[in-house]
Parts: structure tokens; C-alpha cells; sequence
């Protein structure tokens, strides 16, 4: 039996592009400083609560500028969040740059996630395990965790920790959520003068990371691009037996960038955009007759077959549904103590809620399906997120689709029959191997991160920009965390969280898919993207997203 297939093999030994002045090596790389920043919004409460990090330039690399210190430094890594295809070339990028600069240098990985630091569970890394994961996908290498980073208690213990090791700086990849985490650890090391820096690495395939300065969180590239592949597979399914509607719930927690994006790659007939629905106040009645609209023409023509594409946050969207989940998420907060609540049945449980909600979400609440009402009750995430990936709203709205077509049935507007498919794809795309564009990406981040702290740097995120065009062009720096930062509600309490970046209804993407989508609803224009390739032509095996496309280039490269 062979251990690894031969197409990992070849990609251990794949050797990712560096970005633009990275590729000159550490010890040639210089620092240049732009005017300092502020944060998006709340700026009075962020400046107040991250006194010591707020307000830091932006930083970029190039061949001229400050040289880098030569100390030498001994490194923690952690993985957080989601699993998303790159993590593994983040950490090699990081431990090749920390090598090169000094072979006494040492990287040590912390183990599932931020409690790994808290607790004290790391392993030093070594040649043999980086090459072990070179351009490969998944979080394995050292595992990871949603712990939230938050208490003066888990920072002591952090710093112990980093004592007993040397270590001199973490960096901490993640989303939003694990990057907020990390500001407040660059805050509180840097208020009790510990001298240790923090890094961030924008992770998600969630692609909500982004904004002027991260052009894309990496892992965006490759699960849409293996999503797209999956929903190619359908649609060539559907137009070939003809017989069943896909209803295809995508990942990307809040944000439709997902979505959207692999909407582009492959053309379905129908896609939701969760922020669309809100911008239009779209009731969850509205989307049903929207869906059965296109469902019942293409009934009509002889169509009993077709895809719809549904975010999974879009249910928080739904204006009706957002102000429940927001006295949902309240009320849950209020009830994580109370015993009565937490030794009642489901069903009491519900009519304990439904009593405590306001008389129009009580309603809605008592309308829903009781799956559907037990999902919304799952406990929140450790940073107070509903867990949307557990809600199953492409059966929902399968059974409401359903319920409309037997009415329009009985009006005589809707001759066709409708058979269902219900898919979920998330997990399929989260820990696949990394796309040539996110190898060289994550392996540029990892790099450029150990570059921002022999800078000095404290409380940045990584960044790689530039990144429609080749990596020699691309442009490394850094961006501090707070310029990122605004006030949320979460777990019932105001908290400072990284504003997650949701689909622009003016931006080029969502505009590209407004503009189409009425032909592709009617006519079967699916396009069929197929695997993705590492080897070959490099406009079949370099482009990177159709989103990042647009939004930068406001067209598409190669076409
Ligand atoms: P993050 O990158 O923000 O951690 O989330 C990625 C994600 O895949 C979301 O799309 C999804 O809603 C969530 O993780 C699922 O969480 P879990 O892995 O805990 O099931």
C-alpha cells in the first residue's frame, strides 16, 4: 500500500512563488512606513480599548526602507477557526523565512487551536514535519480550535508559556473572530511590556476577511473553486436525466461571497444573495416565490430540472429572522445559567422562548419546522455566532418551494412536476489541496508575517496584495489589526470584532451576477469548471478568483 497518492507526492515538492520583494530573501528585505490609521468605526471605544496597538501605519516591504533586525527569535504558530486549504503553507512560509534568518531560530506549532497556548500543548517544528506538509490541505499538521482568546487568566498563562519556550512573537491564523483574538493578545503583552509581538494571517474560506487592504483570505480560491467543480458535476447531471431540482446550501457563514463566486464559475438558474435579501427586505415568503417563479417557467417549458445555490447564512438575512436571531441570541445568553431552561424538554424549551420573544418573532418562531427551531436554539459559537452551518435552510425552503407549487398547481399557473435533491457543501471544499494560487499565497503570508516581526511589529495582519497579477508583482506588508476593528454585539454584550466584509451590492461581482442571472434562471447556461489543475497551461492553473477578478481588475484576466 503506498502512504501518500501520487499526485501528493508531486505537490510535497511543489515550490510556491514568493511575493514581489519576499522573493529577495529575508535578510534583503526592508521596511517602509505609511500614516497612521484608524479603525473603521467606533473609533473613540476601539482607540480606548486597544490603547497601546490602535492607530499603528501600514507597513510594506521592499529594497528600500529600514533593515530588519537579525535578533534571533524563537516563534509560536496557532491554527484557529475553520480549516481552510493553505493553512499548512502558511506555517512552511513561516518556518522557511524563521530558518533562513537563523538556523538557531526555532518555530513551535500550538496544539488544536488558541487553548494549545493556554495550556501549554505545543511541538517544536522540524524539517521532517514541514516537508511531511508542503502545499498540502487541512489544519493537521497541528490541529485547531474556536477557542476564544479573551480572559486576563488564559494571557497570563499564555506568557508562562512563552517564557518557558523563549518565544518572542505568535502568529495567530485565522478569520475575523480568531484575529480579534489576536489583537487582544497584542494589546495585553504589549500593556504589561512582555516584549512579545502578535501576527495575524487572514484565513477563511468565508472570504469576509477583506477590505482595502486583504484583497482575499486565503482558502477563498480553493473551496470555491472545489464547490464550483462539485456543482459543474450536478449541473451536467441535471441537463442529463432532466428530472431533479438541486437545491445546493453553500458555506461562508454570514457573508454570500461563496455563493456568489461559485454562482459565477457555473452559471445555475437560481443563486440567493443573503445581502441582497436584506437590501430588498425580502420576507422568507418573497424568496419562496421567487424560487417557484423560475421553477414553475421552467416547468412550464419542459424544464423539470435545474440548480439553486443558497447561502447558509442567509436565514440571519431575512429581515423577520434577523430581529429573532437577535432576541434569540439575547434571550439564549440570559438562559445558558438558568436550570428550568436547561433541564426542559424541547418542546418546553421552545414555549419558553416563544413566551419570552416579542409577539411577531414569537410567531414566526412557532412557525417554523421544529428541526429548524432546535438548529436556531444550538448553542452559539464561542465567539456568540449562530452556527448557520447547522441550519438546514435548503430543506426549508424545499418544503415552503413545495407547498407553492401545489398551490400554483391548483391556480393553473404550473404545470411541471418537482423533484428535490438537497446538498450541502462545505466541509467537501474546506481542507482540499490548495490551489497554485493559494500555495503561493499562504506560503508569501507565512513568510511575510516572520518579515513583520523582525520589523518590530506588533498587532498587524499580514497582507499580500496585488494578487491578480503574478506573484514577482505582488506586494507584501502589514496592516494593524485595529484599523479592521468596530463594536458588535455578541453573547449579549457590546465586544470590539473585526467588521466582516460583506457582498458590496455595488461592486462588480454581485453586478456581474445581476446582470445574468435572468438569462440563466430561463436558459441552461451552466458552465462545468472540473477539477482543479496544479499542472499545465497557467490560465487553466494560476487564475485566481472570478470575485477578486472583477473587484480589482474589473474584468476578467484571460478572457
Ligand atoms: P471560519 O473560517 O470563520 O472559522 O469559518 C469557516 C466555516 O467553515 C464557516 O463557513 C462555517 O459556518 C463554520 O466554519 C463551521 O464551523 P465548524 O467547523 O465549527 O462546524
Amino acid at each position: 500500500m503506498r502512504d501518500i497518492s501520487p499526485l501528493q507526492k508531486e505537490r510535497l515538492a511543489y515550490k510556491p512563488k514568493l511575493a514581489g520583494a519576499l522573493a529577495n530573501g529575508i535578510k534583503n528585505i526592508k521596511l517602509a512606513l505609511g500614516a497612521e490609521t484608524q479603525a473603521v468605526a467606533d473609533r473613540e471605544d476601539i482607540k480606548k480599548l486597544f490603547s497601546h496597538v490602535y492607530g499603528k501605519p501600514i507597513a510594506k516591504f521592499d529594497t528600500v526602507g529600514q533593515d530588519l533586525s537579525d535578533e534571533l527569535k524563537n516563534i509560536g504558530v496557532i491554527l484557529s477557526g475553520g480549516q481552510a486549504p493553505g493553512g499548512h503553507n502558511v506555517i512552511a512560509g513561516l518556518y522557511d523565512a524563521i530558518k533562513t534568518a537563523n538556523k538557531e531560530n526555532k518555530l513551535y506549532g500550538f496544539l488544536g487551536g488558541p487553548s494549545g497556548i493556554v495550556d501549554g500543548k505545543y511541538m517544536e517544528m522540524t524539517d521532517e514535519i514541514i516537508n511531511a506538509y508542503r502545499n498540502t490541505g487541512g489544519f493537521d499538521i497541528i490541529g485547531s480550535g474556536r477557542t476564544k482568546l479573551e480572559t486576563e487568566d488564559q494571557f497570563k498563562k499564555a506568557l508562562e508559556v512563552c517564557k518557558k519556550l523563549n518565544i518572542s512573537a505568535i502568529v495567530i491564523i485565522g478569520g475575523d473572530d480568531s484575529n480579534t483574538n489576536a489583537c487582544l493578545l497584542a494589546e495585553w503583552m504589549a500593556e504589561n511590556n512582555t516584549g512579545i509581538s502578535v501576527i495575524g494571517c487572514p484565513k477563511t474560506i468565508d472570504g469576509d476577511l477583506k477590505n482595502d487592504q486583504i484583497e482575499i483570505s486565503f482558502g477563498f480560491d480553493t473551496a470555491t473553486k472545489t464547490y464550483a467543480e462539485l456543482i459543474g458535476n450536478i449541473q451536467r447531471d441535471a441537463n442529463s436525466a432532466k428530472k431533479y431540482w438541486h437545491f445546493i446550501k453553500l458555506m461562508g457563514r454570514s457573508a454570500s461571497h461563496v455563493c456568489l463566486e461559485v454562482a459565477l464559475q457555473t452559471q445555475p438558474n437560481i443563486t440567493l444573495i443573503g445581502e441582497e435579501v436584506e437590501a430588498k427586505k425580502q420576507s422568507l415568503n418573497d424568496i419562496v416565490s421567487y424560487m417557484a417563479t423560475i421553477i414553475a417557467q421552467r416547468g412550464n417549458a419542459g424544464k423539470n430540472f435545474g440548480t439553486a445555490l443558497i447561502p447558509e447564512g442567509l436565514i440571519e438575512f431575512i429581515p423577520e429572522m434577523k430581529v429573532m436571531i437577535a432576541s434569540l441570541n439575547d434571550l439564549l445568553a440570559g438562559l445558558e445559567k438558568d436550570e428550568t431552561y436547561k433541564n426542559a424538554s424541547q418542546n418546553q424549551k421552545y414555549e419558553i422562548i416563544s413566551s419570552k420573544l416579542d409577539t411577531e418573532s414569537a410567531n414566526l418562531f412557532n412557525s417554523l419546522p421544529s428541526q429548524i427551531k432546535a438548529q436556531l436554539l444550538m448553542d452559539r459559537d464561542p465567539h456568540g455566532n449562530v452556527q448557520v452551518s447547522k441550519i438546514e435552510t435548503e430543506k426549508l425552503l424545499i418544503e415552503m418551494v413545495r407547498e407553492k407549487l401545489e398551490e400554483m398547481k391548483k391556480q393553473g399557473s404550473y404545470k411541471g412536476k418537482f423533484a428535490d435533491q438537497a446538498h450541502f457543501f462545505g466541509y467537501e471544499g474546506r481542507c482540499a489541496m490548495p490551489s497554485n494560487f493559494d500555495a503561493d499565497y499562504c506560503y508569501s503570508l507565512g513568510y511575510n508575517a516572520f518579515a513583520l516581526v523582525q520589523s518590530g511589529l506588533t498587532g498587524y495582519l499580514s497582507s499580500i496584495k496585488n494578487t491578480t497579477k503574478p506573484a514577482s508583482e505582488w506586494v507584501a506588508g502589514g496592516v494593524p489589526l485595529t484599523m479592521m476593528m468596530n463594536m458588535e454585539r455578541r453573547h449579549g454584550e457590546m465586544k470590539p470584532v473585526i467588521k466582516k466584509a460583506l457582498v458590496d451590492l455595488e461592486g462588480a461581482p454581485f453586478k456581474a451576477l445581476e446582470k445574468n442571472r435572468d438569462k440563466w434562471a430561463k436558459e441552461d447556461c451552466y458552465i462545468f469548471p472540473g477539477a482543479i489543475q496544479y499542472f499545465g497551461p497557467s490560465e487553466v492553473c494560476d487564475v485566481t478568483t472570478i470575485t477578486l477578478q472583477l473587484e480589482q481588475e474589473k474584468q476578467l484576466v484571460n478572457v
